[in-house]
C-alpha cells in the first residue's frame, strides 16, 4: 500500500521544509510505509519551488507547476486528480496544507481508519482530543459556524469538519469520482471546493469519518492568505447549490 501526499501550495517557501522533515520520519518510523509527495506550486512567486527541490530528499517527490496563480481549488483538483491516476486502488490519497499547520504524524491515524473501513477520514478541528493553537478568535467562531450550518444542512455521520482540507481518502474511490464528475469537480472555487468534494463522495456512498487534530496555526511562518468574506460567501453558496442539485 502506498501513501500519495498531495501539497497544494502558493508562496510557502518559509513553510514546506518543516512538513518534509515532518513526513520523512513518519515514514522512516512506520514499517513498511511507501510515500510520495505530490507537491504542486500556484504560480509561487517566492521560491517554494527552489526550496521543495532542494529539502525533498527520500520522499518521491513530484513537482507540477501551474504556470500562474489559479487558486486553491483548481490547485487541488490538480494535484489529487494527479495522484488518483498514479495510485492503485488500495493505496490512499492524503491531502493537507502546504503552511505547516497540518501534523504529518496525523497521517498515521487516518491511514489506521481507512485499514479499518472507511474511504475518507478527515482530520478533524471539532473532535473529542481535538488541540487548535494559535487561530485568531474570529476564525474559530466562523469555521465553527460553517460547521454547525452543513452538519444541520447536510449531515454526514462521523463528519463535523466540512472545509479541513487535510483528509485521507481510498484511491479507488477518489477514481470513481473523477470517472464520474471529471471537470464538473473544477466548477467549484476558492476553498468551498472541500466541501463540494465531501458532499459528492458521501452521495457516492463513501464511508466518511474523523480523527482528531492538532491544529498548529501558531507554526505557520507567514501571514494569512485567506480571503475570509469572500470565501464565506463562496462556501455558502455551495450549501445552496448542492442543496437544491439533484
Ligand atoms: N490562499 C491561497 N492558498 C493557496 C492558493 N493556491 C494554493 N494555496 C494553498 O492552499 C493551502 C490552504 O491555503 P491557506 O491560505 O493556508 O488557507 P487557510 O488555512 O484556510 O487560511 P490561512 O492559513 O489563514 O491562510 C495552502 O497550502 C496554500 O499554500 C491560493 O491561490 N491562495
Ligand atoms: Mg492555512
Amino acid at each position: 500500500m502506498k501513501i500519495f501526499v498531495v501539497l497544494p501550495a502558493y508562496n510557502e517557501a518559509e513553510n514546506i521544509a518543516p512538513i518534509f522533515e515532518g513526513l520523512r520520519r513518519i515514514a522512516r518510523d512506520t514499517y513498511n510505509l511507501e510515500l510520495a509527495v505530490v507537491l504542486v506550486d500556484d504560480g509561487s512567486t517566492d521560491d517554494t519551488v527552489e526550496v521543495a527541490s532542494r529539502s525533498g530528499n527520500g520522499l518521491a517527490l513530484e513537482i507540477l507547476r501551474n504556470e500562474s496563480n489559479l487558486g486553491l481549488a483548481a490547485t487541488f483538483i490538480r494535484g489529487l486528480e494527479h495522484a488518483t491516476r498514479s495510485a492503485g486502488e488500495d493505496d490512499i490519497v492524503v491531502c493537507m496544507d502546504a503552511d505547516n499547520t497540518h501534523v504529518p504524524g496525523s497521517v498515521l491515524s487516518m491511514m489506521r481508519n481507512i485499514a479499518e473501513g472507511r474511504d475518507v477520514v478527515i482530520a478533524s478541528r471539532y473532535q473529542p482530543g481535538s488541540v487548535t493553537r494559535g487561530v485568531p478568535p474570529v476564525r474559530r467562531v466562523l469555521s465553527r459556524g460553517m460547521s454547525l450550518l452543513f452538519r444541520t444542512a447536510f449531515p454526514i455521520p462521523g463528519v463535523r469538519d466540512y472545509s479541513c482540507g487535510y483528509r485521507a481518502y481510498r484511491a479507488s474511490i477518489l477514481k470513481q469520482l473523477f470517472d464520474r464528475e471529471g471537470d464538473v469537480l473544477l466548477a467549484s472555487d476558492g476553498f468551498s471546493c472541500m466541501v463540494r468534494i465531501l458532499l459528492k463522495l458521501h452521495k457516492q456512498g463513501a464511508i466518511c469519518g474523523e480523527v482528531p487534530m492538532v491544529l498548529r496555526y501558531d507554526e505557520k511562518a507567514g501571514a494569512s492568505k485567506m480571503a475570509v468574506g469572500r470565501t464565506v460567501v463562496r462556501t455558502l453558496a455551495v450549501l445552496l447549490s448542492e442543496r437544491f442539485s439533484a
